[in-house]
């Protein structure tokens, strides 16, 4: 059977990009495949994080997750930092991936860019190995993610290449980016032609937005001058993300929706069907997240199962990597 694994990490506050593009694609795996889906706690120490926070942002993740339609009896649902082969695999596979291809990467130079030089972290510049591990430990055949993870998949496949023509076999399963065709690429609401981003929060929908807010975000969502409603990223930014987000909880393509708008030419109407839209989605969305969120033994129960059946699987991966080194492996 083929197998996904995606993940997410505790930090901010998750927004409506990181549902479109990332989470409700998540369960789209679980009837057919193996399923995997973890939260990346370590990946979220990359940059400094208040250690409440940090717990807090995990618990909101899980409920997140089932609040998405994760089912833990389908999906293996568990926290990164539960499973320690993902930090060994880690320590074997720095020594598979370069400095200059890290150096690179374009969420490290955005994030490298905003710090002092002295306070870039190893762990920052290093995030694609870790990413990597999490990857291969379950082999996964596919990779659920935004546009913006695209090219760390693309260097986990590099390595898998590499990897498995050192050592002539293969190690490692070769692993597919799995992008949405609509809404792989949020844009913020205020300025439509930066990402709808967790750590650059301007203009976002957060999924825990008290929903008149929402509506009142979407109302004054900067659009474009005109008032054709129709899809042109170039030339009309504000009203295309609008189209895209309709589109991508409707499970239409953009030509779709663009076609159910030709008439309208009203952007006041529009952004009205599209405020019902969102809000539609997360009404329901945020009741079973409180559901969850308030209940500690679900939450506990859910990461102890997951993490058993995660360690399982990573442990065999992490052993047949060890042996195929030469690391001395004793029974
Ligand atoms: P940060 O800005 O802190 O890097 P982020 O908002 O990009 O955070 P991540 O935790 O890096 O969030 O992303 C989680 C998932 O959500 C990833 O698969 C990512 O590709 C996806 N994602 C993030 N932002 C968007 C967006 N604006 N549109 C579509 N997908 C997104
Ligand atoms: N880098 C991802 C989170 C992440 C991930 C993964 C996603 C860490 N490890 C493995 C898919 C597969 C992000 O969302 N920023």
């Amino acid at each position: 059977m083929k197998r996904a694994l995606s993940g997410i990490k505790p930090t901010g506050k998750l927004t409506l990009g990181n549902y479109i593009g990332a989470l409700k694609n998540f369960k789209k795996f679980q009837d057919e495949y193996e399923n995997f889906v973890f939260i990346a706690d370590l990946h979220a120490l990359t940059l400094p994080i208040d250690p409440i926070e940090l717990r807090n942002n995990t618990k909101d993740i899980l409920a997140f997750y089932i609040a998405a339609g994760l089912d833990p009896n389908k999906t293996t649902i568990f926290l990164q930092s539960d499973v320690s082969a993902h930090s060994e695999l880690n320590a074997i596979l720095q020594n598979f991936l370069y400095m200059g291809e890290l150096s690179r990467m374009t969420q490290f130079k955005d994030k490298a860019r905003k710090l002092n030089e002295n306070a870039i972290g190893m762990g920052l510049f290093a995030y694609p190995v870790l990413m990597c591990a999490d990857i291969l430990l379950y082999n996964a055949d596919y990779v659920p993610v935004g546009e913006d993870q695209k090219q760390h998949v693309e260097l986990c496949r590099d390595l898998v290449h590499r990897f498995n023509a050192r050592y002539n076999k293969e190690v490692f399963t070769m692993p597919s980016p799995y992008i949405p065709k609509v809404g792989a690429r949020i844009m913020s609401l205020s300025d439509p032609t930066k990402k709808m981003s967790k750590s650059d929060p301007k203009g976002d929908i957060f999924l825990k937005d008290d929903l008149n807010i929402v509506r009142k975000k979407i109302m004054s969502a900067v659009t474009d001058t005109g008032s054709d409603i129709y899809y042109d990223k170039e030339n009309k930014p504000g009203i295309s993300n609008l189209l895209t987000i309709y589109s991508a909880l409707k499970g239409i393509s953009v030509e779709e929706a663009s076609d159910e708008f030709k008439d309208l030419h009203k952007y006041g109407e529009f952004k009205k069907i599209v405020a019902d839209t969102v809000i539609g989605e997360l009404k329901p969305f945020q009741e079973k997240y409180l559901e969850v969120i308030s209940n500690k033994d679900l939450i506990n129960n859910i990461l102890n199962e997951g993490a058993k059946k995660a360690r399982i699987v990573a442990n065999k991966t992490l052993i047949k990597v060890k042996k195929t080194v030469g690391l001395y492996v004793h029974e």
